[in-house]
């Protein structure tokens, strides 16, 4: 009876240690925890293309929104001409350490290398395939060989992208014109069992542990030759010979439909939109092209980057930035360069990316930047990215009930604390006249206990005022089409209204006062009788709906837009800090439409 008592208390206690300990909030595996805690990766592509750079007898790829990688399929080239690239090379030149080296320097914690790419020529050595390195190379090199065993020098995890649905080399592999020409599914299953599965056996038999088999097909298999039988014949193997090895989404299956699969992996730059429960990644390019292209101009800047790993954490994922080395070895300035700077803010600002996660406020609250967040020990720390330094050197931060034990920032080694207000709600951070880091300054807001929030309030902008907008409404009747900006964005994000809607909006104000508030909105009728009422602290505010006309796009072109025009609606005195719920009625008559943008909130 006793015994059983102790060992209910000790599972309690032991329960309340994982819960005090919990780094991670998402659902990440066993397996998957790592990914999830490294956050920052090196992509690497590499191949018979790194060598054409772009260019095939003097005529670039064509077709120009796609990848240098892609040069053999653009420009129809057959295998036994495109071989050729191989004497390109300079394999005294080559030195893969080197990428692990630049990973390390970057910050990065895995590499995945693009073992076979859609041209199926092999990088290492394979025994299966003719149309492999070894094979073409005396000595013989293996550059996936080399690379892992500088990955294991330097303490990075290796991981492989492996082409499995496209596969130009091989006569049943898969190649878009098959569309055109037909292919069996028995002869596809040909190239399936004789060089797919020996191939990626290879890959995880003779180059010690790999972290992930990162695979490349972009629509789902059932608008493919390939079957569900031949993924999960795949997928199998892989947890047979490295059961900790993940795999992720664009195997073919979707997190959803197989949940075996440890992460999902995001359209090619497609960078996170909203918090997942589940990890998964955005493979990007530090330009246009993922294998080496002479001509490259569409380089990202440092910041850029910077702002998508940042993004990505704050949404719990990771990112993984590429790099399209040439063929002897050598990366892009324009790459080395950004990547090192990526290096160097991490050093000192990295606990705000690896190991932490999103918080629980939403995403796009505040324009000044984005919150990523860590509990450890039972301490909860928010790590505010500032992207933008307020002209006032004022931090708004909106919806943290809780009071911090303290607020500095991350460059700060003695972590000298900041000024700051609170209100409820309302916490106005006092910051340093410069900004300490030019890409993102981080402030942190530490805690003795996981913070407290009000969720569902307008986050006070960086200019002082609240954006109030068809998505960061509380409560919404009638009319809830929302439309994406459209037209390069000169056409905003608007809310269709029809008939009699209603919508509200919360905020909590820091500093009574007067306060004024415009609409802004299109409307396209020459008849001026629909109608709004908005509601806020006891004041009445009424509008007729105008005419707000057309606008130029472009001189001199067909590019002629609705125009959205701000209106003001008066002026409304707040006596005392408080919650304020803003409530807006509109009526609009039949046939007639609103197109909404949004009310702007101001003190005078
Ligand atoms: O077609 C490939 C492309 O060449 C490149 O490897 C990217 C990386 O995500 N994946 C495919 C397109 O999505």
């Amino acid at each position: 009876m006793i015994n059983k008592k102790i060992i209910r208390t000790l599972k309690v206690i032991i329960l309340l240690f994982l819960v005090a300990n919990k780094i991670n909030a998402q659902k990440a595996t066993e397996r998957s925890q790592w990914f999830v805690d490294d956050r920052f990766g090196m992509f690497i592509h590499f191949g018979l293309y790194s060598a054409a750079e772009g260019y095939w007898h003097g005529e670039k790829i064509r077709y120009d929104n796609n990848y240098a990688e892609w040069l053999q399929y653009r420009n129809r080239i057959d295998t036994k001409d495109y071989i050729s690239l191989i004497n390109r090379f300079q394999w005294d030149e080559l030195d893969p350490e080197q990428w692990v080296i630049l990973a390390k320097k970057a910050g990065m914690k895995y590499i995945t290398i693009t073992a076979k790419h859609h041209d199926g020529f092999a990088l290492w050595d394979s025994k299966v395939s003719d149309y492999s390195i070894g094979n073409y190379t005396s000595p013989k090199r293996d550059i996936i060989k080399e690379l892992a065993v500088a990955c294991k020098k330097h303490g990075i995890k290796l991981a492989f992208y492996y082409s499995h649905w496209v596969d130009w080399e091989h006569k049943y592999g898969w190649d878009h014109t098959k569309e055109l020409t037909g292919i069996t599914e028995l002869e596809y299953d040909k190239y399936w069992q004789e060089k797919v599965i020996p191939q990626v056996r290879e890959l995880l038999t003779n180059y010690g542990e790999i972290s992930i088999m990162w695979f490349d097909m972009w629509i789902h298999h059932s608008r493919t030759i390939i079957t569900k039988k031949q993924l999960i014949q795949l997928k199998n193997m892989i947890r047979e010979l490295q059961p900790n090895c993940l795999i992720n989404s664009r195997l073919g299956l979707s997190i959803e439909e197989d949940s075996d699969i440890d992460f999902r992996t995001l359209g090619d730059n497609q960078l996170g939109k909203e918090k997942l429960d589940y990890p998964w990644q955005t493979a990007g390019t530090v330009a246009h092209s993922w294998g080496y292209h002479a001509t490259e101009n569409q380089w990202k800047s440092t910041t850029s980057l910077l702002k998508s790993l940042i993004n990505n954490v704050s949404l719990n994922g990771n990112f993984m930035l590429n790099i399209g080395p040439r063929a002897n070895g050598e990366v892009p300035y324009e790459i080395t360069d950004r990547l090192e700077n990526i290096g160097k803010w991490l050093e000192i600002n990295g606990e705000s990316i690896y190991k932490s996660e999103a918080f629980d406020l939403r995403t796009d609250l505040h324009d000044w930047g984005k919150i990523t967040s860590k509990t450890e020990n039972g301490k909860t720390k928010l790590y505010l990215h500032v992207f933008n330094w307020p002209l006032d050197h004022q931090i708004r931060v909106t919806g943290i009930k809780s009071t911090p034990s303290k607020i500095y920032l991350l460059s700060d080694k003695l972590e000298t604390s900041i000024k700051y207000d609170q209100k409820e709600v309302a916490t106005r951070i006092y910051l340093p006249f410069k900004a300490p880091d030019p890409y993102a300054s981080v402030i942190v807001m530490e805690f003795n206990h996981k913070p407290k929030i009000e969720k569902g309030l307008v986050g006070e902008s960086i200019a002082g005022g609240y954006a109030l907008t068809p998505k960061n409404t509380i409560k919404s009747e009638g009319s809830t089409t929302i439309l994406s900006p459209s037209k390069f964005g000169s056409i905003p994000e608007r809310l269709i209204i029809e008939g009699n809607s209603a919508y509200e909006w919360r905020v909590y104000i820091d500093q009574p006062g007067t306060y004024f508030l415009d609409i802004s909105y299109s409307f396209q009728d020459k008849e001026n009788n629909s109608s709004m009422t908005l509601e806020m602290a006891g004041t009445k505010l009424k509008h007729n709906f105008k005419g707000t006309g057309k606008t130029v796009g472009e001189p001199k072109s067909a590019w002629i837009i609705d125009s959205y025009n701000s209106h003001p609606l008066g002026e409304i005195k707040i006596d005392h800090p408080g919650f304020y719920d803003i409530k807006l009625d509109v009526n609009v008559i039949k046939n007639q439409t609103i197109k909404f943008n949004r009310l702007w909130l101001k003190k005078s």
